[in-house]
């Protein structure tokens, strides 16, 4: 039976998981309407959108599976949506996705944290997973960015850019 306190902490980590999903889904959507010509980064941004659904949906699973209640009420998630206000290119997107995984590295070391303070070891192993997951997803986001600074205003590095993630992503 799991804990109150690790379910607690476990349900505000679904909801930024929703939250990461949509703000994928809005960097999409965002960057297909102002830059409809990188089919590519606007798929990947799509696609990226869904698998933070799916770790969501991992996370609601574990807190049922281990006798908890994952209610979808009360859903606390930042405005994060309105990011795309602030961006002005790819780049600033590429950026605010680096701090918001940033972010999500910080909440799971936290979690990590507290199942081992609460000496929950199935909880401290479910959570390895997410560790490998942001290792991944602070490389994947982190690479891009530096990618995307190299290139600045060169078109025809943009064009390569959008072929190399669309390449990347299909290779997965
Ligand atoms: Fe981007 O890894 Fe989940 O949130």
């Amino acid at each position: 039976m799991i804990k109150h306190i690790i379910e607690l902490e476990l349900k505000k980590q679904f909801h930024k998981e929703l939250e990461s999903s949509l703000l994928y889904l809005s960097m999409a959507s965002w960057v297909e309407h102002k830059y409809g010509e990188f089919d590519g980064i606007s798929h990947f941004l799509y696609d990226h959108s869904q698998e933070e659904n799916i770790h969501m949906i991992k996370l609601i699973k574990y807190i049922n599976k281990r006798g908890g209640y994952a209610d979808l009420n009360n859903i606390n998630i930042h405005n994060n949506m309105n990011i795309t206000s602030q961006c002005n290119s790819i780049q600033d997107v590429f950026k605010n996705l680096f701090k918001h995984e940033q972010i999500i590295s910080q909440k799971v070391s936290d979690l990590v944290k507290l199942s081992l303070k609460e000496h929950d070891y199935f909880t401290y192993h479910f959570l390895q997973w997410y560790i490998q997951e942001q290792i991944e997803e602070e490389n994947l986001i982190k690479k891009y960015l530096d990618k995307i600074k190299l290139i600045e205003e060169d078109k025809s590095g943009w064009y390569l850019f959008d072929k190399d993630i669309t390449h990347n992503h299909n290779s997965k």
